[in-house]
């Protein structure tokens, strides 16, 4: 397994080429942060994160939620996305017009034009959680990219091929950082390990993620 990592210290708001159509934009979200937390306060108020089970009954080890037209769920049925928060059977909160914003912005910045995300899911990693490797396919549009937002706590994200046994390469996320991947890349292997190092002023021990996608 061949591992690298990467360490940008760049100017916010400059889209950096990872490998092939994977990009990262380091900080380009710390501006926003506070609007963002007051926001995820109020979403996560009417959509509580909780733990999505797997078909085999495995609790998965990040807390997750949603907010936009469409939510990520998962239950002994599999994975898929739903209008409706099994939890509440409410709709899930709107998508935030401010965060389509951000994640538009982030999208066009690497050359993604017309990236209308109607899906965002909230992962929040504690101590152990991680997400081991693993491709979004649920998703009826893979032509559109995929914009994550880091929050808290930093994290080594895991990026391979497109076989679960192709090697990875690692690379740091950090509060604010924005990643932006699509076309050929959209369906590589990826996973996230446990966040490490120091406590977040704000966030607390945890890593906050939130993932916007065209999922419709
Ligand atoms: C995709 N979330 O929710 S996003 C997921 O940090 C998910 O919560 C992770 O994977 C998280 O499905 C990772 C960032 C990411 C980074 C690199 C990738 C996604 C990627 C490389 C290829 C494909
Ligand atoms: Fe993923």
């Amino acid at each position: 397994m061949s591992n690298f990592e990467l360490f940008t210290t760049g100017e916010p708001s400059q889209a950096y080429c990872l490998q092939g159509q994977l990009y990262a934009l380091p900080g380009f979200a710390l501006d926003n942060c506070d609007t963002l937390y007051v926001d995820l306060i109020r979403i996560l108020a009417q959509a509580p994160l909780r733990h999505f089970q797997t078909t085999r009954g495995l609790r998965l080890s990040a807390a997750q939620s949603n907010c936009g037209d469409l939510g990520w769920i998962s239950d002994s049925h599999g994975y898929r996305y739903s209008r409706i928060d099994p939890l509440t059977q409410q709709a899930w909160p709107p998508l935030p017009s401010s965060w389509q914003t951000l994640a538009q912005q982030a999208a066009h910045l690497c050359g993604f034009t017309n990236f209308k995300p109607d899906a965002c899911l909230i992962n929040e990693y504690r101590q152990h959680a991680h997400m081991s490797l693993h491709q979004d396919k649920n998703e009826r549009n893979f032509s559109a990219p995929i914009v994550s937002v880091s929050l808290g706590m930093s994290s080594i994200f895991l990026w391979g091929g497109l076989q679960r046994s192709d090697s990875t390469c690692s690379y740091q996320l950090h509060h604010g950082d924005v990643i932006v991947w699509g076309g050929a890349d959209r369906l590589r292997f990826h996973g996230v390990r446990a966040p490490h190092g120091p406590e977040h002023a704000q966030l607390g021990s945890r890593r906050i993620n939130l993932t916007f996608r065209q999922a419709a």
